[in-house]
């Protein structure tokens, strides 16, 4: 018998959600995981929102011109919801029904953030939105990045070099600063399911700090021979 092969699932697989502002290093820590639970032989994938499936791909090329900004916060909040629709019917759920753990990059709790606390949109209008795209579906970990607005924004800028801003790099400090803020509010609000990790070290550092959350908090509570 191979003794890498990945374990055979049993039961739903986990759903992990990273957060955090501008370059609070999300992809970075989604891919240290990954690599993680690969050695811990854990079958996982990683995607992303907007995004991470083919249709959805389309709408993230369309939010991320700023093409729904000119629509207003409630069309583009639309935009996004028809996105997470598609990505997690053909993507998330099958996957975990499959024992396969998810890990996504900005999941529900972007809307809020971004849409909710800076677009203003009404929470009746997310809700009736959430009912919509996701029903029951809640992750079982959301890490939340946090992380001065400066330093992400020096990371974010000093990774995109010459290339232009997107929609949302193009914010102003204000706008990160409550963004920031909306994040640390919704891990206060829910402390069974987000943990707020202090994102402003050393990338293995903060990877240590993801690992431990996702060892007590996913790990052992699934099964102990799983954290070895
Ligand atoms: N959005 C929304 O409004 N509503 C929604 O419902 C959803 C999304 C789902 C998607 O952007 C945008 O869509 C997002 C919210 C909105 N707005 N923005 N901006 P995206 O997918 O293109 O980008 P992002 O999710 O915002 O990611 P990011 O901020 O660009 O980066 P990150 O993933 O958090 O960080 P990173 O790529 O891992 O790291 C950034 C740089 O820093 C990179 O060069 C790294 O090598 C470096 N880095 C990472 N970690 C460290 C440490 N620890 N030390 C030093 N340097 C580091």
């Amino acid at each position: 018998m191979n003794q890498q092969a990945p374990r055979r699932p049993s039961g739903r697989g986990k759903f992990i959600t990273f957060e955090g502002g501008e370059g609070s290093g999300k992809s970075t820590q989604i891919k240290k995981l990954a690599g993680r639970l690969a050695k811990a032989r854990q079958r996982a994938i990683v995607t992303r929102e907007p995004g991470g499936s083919p249709g959805a791909e389309i709408m993230r090329h369309l939010v991320l011109s700023g093409m729904g900004k000119l629509l207003g916060p409630e069309a583009e909040t639309l935009l996004f919801a028809a996105a997470r629709d598609d990505h997690v019917r053909t993507v998330i759920q099958p996957a975990l029904n499959q024992g396969t753990w998810v890990l996504c990059d900005r999941f529900s709790d972007s809307t809020r953030a971004y849409q909710g606390r800076l677009g203003q949109v009404e929470p009746g209008v997310l809700n009736a939105m959430q009912r919509v795209t996701i029903g029951d579906l809640k992750p079982d970990l959301t890490i939340i990045l946090d992380i001065p607005v400066d330093v992400g924004m020096q990371r974010a800028a000093a990774r995109r070099g010459s290339g232009v801003p997107d929609r949302f790099e193009s914010e102003d400090l204000q706008f990160h600063q409550g963004l920031r803020d909306a994040y640390r509010q919704i891990a206060a609000d829910d402390p069974r399911r987000c943990v707020l990790i202090d994102a402003n070290a050393e990338a293995d550092t903060v990877a240590d700090r993801v690992w431990v959350a996702v060892r007590e908090r996913v790990l052992a509570a699934k099964s102990p021979a799983a954290t070895a």
